[in-house]
């Protein structure tokens, strides 16, 4: 039969280099062969078929190519009315070389993709990959329909560090779930997989607690500069967790605490320990307010609020912030860290805090997130615990580009996007071993913002280039050769709507 059937009539591509990519964050690999892939509407998705949530990373695929493209790309099930050209296979596979959950292959030949593994998670990566490598226009000159023609090649990526972050603080202003949905958007697209909450403050509290209501209706309805606040309900925030969870993004909770905690204070009196009358706080100072650490019904208290918490937030931690606790006498601050960090783990989570958590005697499967002081992160290493990088000084997304910037402090110093990106946080803080790295995080402080536009004027772009410090490998780290990528994320940001900061030192491709 086939011997009476005419030749399939090829198609000749032009001629394609994948190393020539404009991928973000940089992959480990990359191996280029020449030709292509015609996406087009007689492509089909499949997936492995035994795997629930392989099938959601197939469905999330075709709903971007959708997004990007216009087309309708079946997932799993024939189109009868087109006949199927291209297969992308996204399969799952316990192969030795996929060495992390987050680890992937792409081989992208003619006539198929194959997306191999081991997770989800990965699988989710790679389709971060696949999205950027499909052009914004179609060539439709060769067939009788368009073709977005992603250059053929081997790429073999996984990440550097496991954990891959950003901190949004919804306490001193509040953010909608739209807003943070719309941030997970983003940041998802450059595979971050964690979005810490900064969920308490001195100017606000923003989560339900249902045996303790007073704290969204009273401690929820302020925020800095004297607007209305706001909070998340349980249903909200699991709708958030859900939603991240959907992009292979972790929810971590924080309740900032002995410090950081007027707005608490100010909904139940009991909890203050500072010894003044305690009044709506909506300005900028820290370090004045404290828990008053020796009371038992505190910690009644805090059993409650972390339980609650922790029951509605599947991922391993509780963050407990910790930081500036300037009013709080160091033996206490210390005796609460201690039973706090019990508290976590009754509820079945790692304790993450502000690096100084460390001047307790914590477990070394707690974690200290390193902002300021460098003895704090080698202390914590010391003990055999993990370290998080947010160094102020270069990972703030909360500090200015520079004396002009319409939003943003200067406390830590101007962060230009360049000096955001030229930093090496395997070696940043001397003495300490890369294994006592569990990643980075980039925290966006609220002071200065209160709505999605004014977030991102802080964020990007310099939160795509802590999403490649996260994974690239360091050799893999060149200033030169990523202000030519980012400048390429101009068509993403634009289709997103993102209100990006367009510095001078990129020139942007508009
Ligand atoms: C320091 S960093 C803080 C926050 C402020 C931030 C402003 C840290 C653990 N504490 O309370 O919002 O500076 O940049």
């Amino acid at each position: 039969m086939a011997a009476c059937q005419p030749p399939k009539k090829e198609i000749d591509y032009p001629p394609t280099d994948l190393s020539k990519n404009y991928l973000i964050p940089k992959p480990v690999k990359v191996i280029p062969t020449k030709t292509a892939f015609g996406l087009s509407k007689n492509t089909v998705i499949y997936t492995s078929q035994d795997d629930e949530q392989f099938k959601n990373v197939g469905a999330f695929l075709a709903n971007k190519i959708k997004t990007k493209t216009g087309l309708d790309i079946n997932v799993n099930s024939i189109n009868e009315n087109n006949p199927i050209a291209q297969i992308i296979y996204i399969n799952q596979s316990d192969s030795i070389n996929l060495k992390t959950p987050e680890s992937y292959q792409l081989y992208i030949k003619k006539d198929s993709i194959f997306l191999n593994a081991k997770t989800a998670a990965g699988a989710f990566r790679g389709i971060q990959t696949l999205r950027q490598l499909i052009p914004e226009a179609s060539n439709d000159t060769l067939t009788d329909h368009p073709l977005w023609l992603i250059p053929s090649g081997k790429i073999f990526d996984e990440p550097k560090f496991e954990y891959r972050g950003i901190m949004l603080d919804v306490a001193r202003h509040f953010f909608t779930i739209e807003e943070v949905k719309k941030f997970l958007d983003i940041l998802s697209y450059y595979k971050y997989n964690t979005l810490h909450l900064h969920l308490s403050d001195d100017q606000g509290w923003r989560i339900e607690i249902k045996s303790w209501p007073k704290l969204t209706q009273i401690g929820g309805q302020t925020e800095v500069g004297g607007g209305i606040g706001g909070f998340y309900t349980q249903e909200d925030y699991k709708e958030l967790v859900s939603y991240a969870a959907e992009r292979h993004i972790t929810i971590i909770p924080e309740i900032d605490m002995p410090g950081h905690t007027n707005a608490a204070s100010l909904s139940y009196s009991f909890l203050n320990g500072n010894g003044k009358i305690i009044k709506p706080y909506t300005g900028t100072r820290v370090g004045f307010s404290t828990f008053a650490t020796q009371k038992d019904t505190v910690y009644a208290f805090l059993d409650d609020v972390i339980g609650e918490i922790a029951s509605i937030s599947p991922g391993p931690y509780f963050h407990i912030g910790g930081d500036e606790s300037h009013v709080t006498k160091k033996k206490d601050y210390i005796n609460f860290v201690e039973k706090v960090e019990k508290i976590v783990q009754k509820h079945g989570k790692r304790m993450i805090g502000w690096d100084e958590i460390v001047e307790g005697n914590i477990d070394s499967t707690s974690i200290a997130q390193h902002w300021n002081t460098t003895a704090n992160a080698l202390k914590a290493s010391e003990n055999n615990s993990k370290v998080i990088l947010s160094p102020a000084i270069k990972a703030y997304l909360d500090m200015k580009y520079d004396s002009l910037s319409k939003h943003g402090l200067d406390w830590a110093g101007f962060i230009p996007v360049d000096v955001a990106y030229k930093w090496n946080p395997e070696t940043y803080v001397e003495g300490l071993p890369k294994e006592s790295i569990l990643g980075i995080e980039a925290p966006l402080w609220s002071e200065t913002i209160s709505n999605i536009g004014e977030l991102e004027y802080l964020a990007f772009p310099r939160a795509i280039g802590y999403a490649e410090l996260g994974w690239s490998s360091s050799k893999n780290l060149d200033w030169e050769d990523y202000k030519k990528r980012l400048a390429n994320q101009v068509p993403f940001l634009q289709r997103m709507s993102v209100k990006y900061y367009p510095t001078k030192s990129v020139d942007w491709e508009d």
